[in-house]
């Protein structure tokens, strides 16, 4: 289809009729999902419109920072994807456009929920339960017992076994905090993370690195979305998923118009045709195991079923407004990850 676009653009200069050419449409792409999904859902609407699209793949707390940074310049078009927490600090500090897509009616009621709370210049794509994988093979061989609570990662026979990303840069990290936060109350939750702290052996910059690690024996366990375990495992490494028995958060991976995009047009297509079945159903030929947000899309019968986890009433208001995403992350900086290991 771009190569329809391109033909008149051609013949136009060939033939040296005019002096402006007919350029084919553009959109900047800030995506935080994974990399592959990121991949076929820029190439699926250039398929789909003829739009061409420049994509740029960044963790969640990585785009959020950069939207911030470019605010008096912005240089993209659509975030898409990524813990939904930074999109409503996005919001909040006025960096995303509001925009009601006619797409609205085919959503979940968690989806359109997303975006009456940050004045619609939010809303909901997917959504995924965060737990932790293990790498069996490694578990035995190192005679440690099987974990299935968030607590078994504090005991001293897992020092060194446990991976999870840096929370400023990792919106899955970002989740874990304000996950502990909620489930044991903030002070019980900041000792839980420093209790950790002492059995991290690295912290990632992407979320979802720490389970690719353990699937390749890197780390015993790895703190991610359940559903980038399920996808290792699927894959065939010898990964276990955990639900922990406490309980635990989820997120509501967003999308938002970035303010002042150059492509409004464009970015209101994309955004309308990520809205759909069909670009959701898109995320089955990656393995991208989230459940989305279309209820006429298709959720593999891998992905992690939500209704049979114990999930926490997340307060994404709070949680992901600015004042309290600044304080946890500082805090962490300032009171965990200084501590020795
Ligand atoms: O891999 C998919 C996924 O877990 O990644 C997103 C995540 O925020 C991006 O990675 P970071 O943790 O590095 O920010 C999630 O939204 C998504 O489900």
């Amino acid at each position: 289809m771009k190569k329809h676009l391109i033909a008149p653009a051609f013949l136009a200069l060939a033939s040296g009729i005019g002096s402006t050419s007919v350029s084919a449409a553009n959109l900047t792409l800030y995506c935080s999902a994974q990399e592959e999904w990121c991949q076929l859902m820029a190439r699926g609407f250039e398929d789909a419109t003829g739009v061409d699209v420049a994509m740029t793949r960044k963790s969640s707390g990585e785009t959020f920072a950069q939207v911030k940074a470019e605010e008096a310049n912005p240089k993209g078009d659509v975030w898409w994807g990524g813990t939904g927490d930074p999109h409503l600090q996005a919001a909040e500090e006025d960096l995303t456009e509001p925009y009601v897509s006619p797409m609205r009616e085919q959503l979940h009621p968690w989806s359109i929920a997303q975006a009456e709370s940050a004045g619609d210049k939010t809303i909901g794509i997917y959504s995924g339960a965060l737990g932790y994988g293990y790498n069996t093979d490694l578990l035995a061989a190192e005679g440690l017992p099987e974990p299935a609570c968030w607590k078994d990662l504090l005991k001293p026979e897992f020092k060194g076994h446990v991976q999870m990303a840096n929370p400023n840069s990792s919106g899955t990290a970002y989740t874990t905090l304000a996950t502990m936060a909620q489930l044991f109350g903030e002070d019980e939750g900041f000792e839980y993370m420093k209790g950790l702290h002492a059995n991290i052996n690295q912290y990632t910059k992407s979320g979802s690195a720490p389970i690719k690690a353990a699937g390749l024996g890197e780390t015993t366990i790895g703190i991610v979305f359940m559903h980038d375990a399920v996808a290792q495992a699927v894959a065939g490494f010898p990964v276990k998923v955990v639900a922990p028995c406490e309980g635990t958060g989820y997120e509501i991976g967003s999308m938002s118009i970035i303010k002042g995009a150059r492509n409004i047009d464009e970015a209101k297509q994309f955004y309308d045709w990520a809205l759909s079945a069909e670009a959701q159903n898109l995320a089955l030929q990656v393995d991208a195991f989230q459940v989305p947000s279309n209820m006429s899309a298709e959720t593999s019968d891998k992905a992690p079923d939500l209704s049979s986890i114990k999930l926490i009433d997340y307060d994404f208001k709070t949680y992901g407004s600015s004042d309290t995403r600044k304080r946890l992350l500082e805090k962490w900086d300032n009171e965990v990850s200084v501590l020795p290991q």
